[in-house]
């Protein structure tokens, strides 16, 4: 079903207008209320009387990570703070979180696409959504379930972790639509055959799935182990949240990216260049109706290509492929953004530890196992087991602390660790996805 008729199926002349129009706003305004963007615009010699067409979207700066970072944490909201009514956030690239704001008016705009989302999936008024993404600072769990009740649909906000409560809240509540990343759905599936629960016992019938990457092999082994259709969802904090893309049921192929409300392109990540169409590369978003937190052309680091080509569903949006891997070295394990480099913030805060370590990702069953292999000091080495073992401890506590996810800390002895001859290679990624 398409939520919003009107939006999802303008014709593509009337939806450029609507893109250029708003695009036009959001530039004026950027660079008359945030000294960033000002800045930025004049170092390019652009003004915003210089965007004409779309095509002069080409013409501005891009938006990275680093500008979030340097502006931390408010610096790049465009409204005054007594409109702000949510802060969310993600991980940063050292140990300060990338920060999101909203106003009333864009919570309101993201339950509008998180409701085109689910419905795009074939859920209605009447399903149970069993909302299974993380409440609290990840836009996961909140965005969702703001949009599964816009829908109309009874959302149970149940959030991550507990599977065997989730699965029997899953028989007794009668949940028919599944949300949470694609590792969790098979997680849940293993336990479920653990405790002995055949899945077509259950009302589910359709997961919509997202926050890391998987593959169609993923979505194949979910859909026969849960019985399910499964679906790609897709969106980043930096841009809203998930509901920046998602897959229709229709098509399965591709996600349609919310147009309207969000303009992408694709660039070579090496030399910023836009590439033809349908080629792969580096996604890149400017929000166009964003109050609080918008962004002009904010690179992704997602590798995806567009796909103009119509869809069977009625839906004008451009689909973008589902993402094929990241220009930069982010992991995402057991659903968090983990950067090597604040694994390397914490290891050099410590002493007696050298600047050499190796991460090893690993998946075990469904689930994301991280090992960090430390070269220790020459004068630690020395020092005895119990004094060593203390010093694992505090590691992973202090990993924990920072990205909220457990690891394994193995302390190697000096000159062990493969010293590099170029870029260091310094993680192992053997996840099979
Ligand atoms: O993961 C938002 C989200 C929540 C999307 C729930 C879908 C469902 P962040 O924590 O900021 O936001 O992480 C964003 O996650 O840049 C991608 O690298 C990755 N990602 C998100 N969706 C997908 C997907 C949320 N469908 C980062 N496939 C993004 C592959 C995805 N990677």
């Amino acid at each position: 079903m398409i939520w919003n008729e009107e939006f999802e199926t303008l014709p593509r002349e009337a939806l450029e207008a609507l893109q250029l129009k708003r695009l036009k706003a959001l530039i004026e305004k950027e660079y008359a209320v945030v000294p960033h963007y000002r800045q930025k615009m004049d170092e390019a010699g652009v003004k915003p009387s210089d965007i004409k067409n779309l095509h002069d979207l080409r013409k501005l700066p891009f938006t990275t990570k680093e500008d979030l970072r340097k502006n931390y944490p408010f610096g790049l909201f465009a409204v005054s703070f007594e409109r702000v009514v949510r802060i969310h956030a993600s991980s940063g690239t050292t140990g300060k979180p990338t920060v999101v704001g909203y106003t009333k008016r864009d919570i309101d705009s993201w339950a509008e696409l998180m409701a085109r989302t689910l419905s795009a999936g074939g859920a209605h008024q009447g399903d149970v959504v069993h909302n299974a993404y993380g409440y609290g600072l990840f836009t996961g769990g909140l965005g969702a379930h703001y949009g599964a009740e816009r829908l109309g649909a009874a959302v149970i906000p149940i959030s991550g972790g507990n599977t065997k409560r989730q699965i029997m809240i899953m028989q007794d509540f009668g949940s028919t639509v599944l949300l949470c990343t694609p590792s969790y759905a098979l997680n849940i599936a293993d336990v479920m055959k653990e405790m002995d629960i055949d899945p077509s016992s259950l009302k589910l019938r359709v997961g919509l799935f997202g926050a890391e990457p998987w593959s169609e092999n993923m979505r194949e082994e979910i859909e026969k182990k849960l019985r399910i259709k499964a679906l790609d969802i897709y969106g980043l904090s930096e841009v809203m949240g998930p509901g920046v893309a998602s897959e229709c049921i229709e098509g399965k192929r591709g996600l349609h990216v919310f147009e309207d409300h969000f303009i992408p392109e694709i660039i070579n990540p090496e030399t910023g260049e836009v590439v033809g169409p349908g080629a792969l590369g580096e996604l890149v978003f400017t929000t166009i109706t964003k109050e609080a937190f918008p962004v002009v052309r904010y690179r992704t680091r997602d590798m995806s290509r567009l796909i103009p080509e119509s869809c069977t569903c009625g839906r004008t949006f451009y689909r973008m492929q589902r993402i094929t891997g990241r220009s930069d070295d982010m992991l995402i394990i057991r659903g968090v953004n983990v950067f090597p480099s604040q694994i390397e913030h914490v290891l050099m805060s410590i002493e007696g530890v050298e600047p050499h370590y190796q991460i090893i990702v690993d998946r075990e069953g469904s689930l994301d196992v991280m090992e960090v292999q430390v070269e220790i000091s020459e004068k630690m080495f020395s020092d005895e087991v119990k004094v060593l073992e203390r010093l694992g401890k505090r590691i992973e506590r202090e990993i924990k602390d920072l990205l909220g996810i457990s690891c394994k800390v193995k302390l190697v002895e000096p000159k062990t660790i493969q010293r590099s001859e170029g870029k260091a290679q310094r993680v192992t990624d053997k996840r099979k996805i």
